[in-house]
């Protein structure tokens, strides 16, 4: 049911979403969008939450150098260094979701590529408010955590 939204979603905004790396992540399909409660960020590793072909951010980095594969690395990494794992995040504290087995996974904590709580004087780094997104010019990568 949650899929059938998410297709209806994409296809009445004519975004270009990504359900294949959805289905690659741990809860991949419920990451919480961190600037409305209740809202999902479908495409976790890019800047915009239903824009599968905006800037990566932090987490698309780190999963695009692992291959596009959950793994126990890319789980322990924090990408954002908001403190939480990549797996405490999405609900995998145990690095154990396979994509291809059923697990009874937690419910996600946070969003793996956005430092959180946005706004606090921890996160300040990562130049990402809920208002203006991911400011400065083009943020690929670390770039955007040094500015
Ligand atoms: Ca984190």
């Amino acid at each position: 049911m949650l899929r059938v939204v998410i297709l209806a979603v994409c296809l009445s905004s004519m975004v270009y979403c990504k359900p294949k790396y959805m289905d690659e992540l741990p809860n991949g399909h419920n990451i919480p969008n961190p600037c409305k409660p209740g809202e999902t960020w479908p495409a976790s590793g890019h800047n915009d939450p239903t824009d599968g072909d905006s800037d990566i951010n932090q987490f698309g980095e780190d999963f695009k150098h692992h291959h596009k594969e959950w793994n126990k690395e890319l789980c322990m990494l924090d990408s954002d260094r908001d403190g939480k794992t990549n797996g405490a995040e999405l609900g995998d504290p145990s690095c154990i979701w396979t994509h291809k087995g059923s697990h009874n996974l937690p419910a996600p904590t946070g969003h793996p590529g956005i430092c959180e709580p946005v706004g606090s004087p921890a996160c300040s780094f990562q130049g990402f408010s809920c208002a203006g997104g991911f400011s400065g010019k083009h943020h690929h990568g670390r770039d955007y955590q040094s500015d």
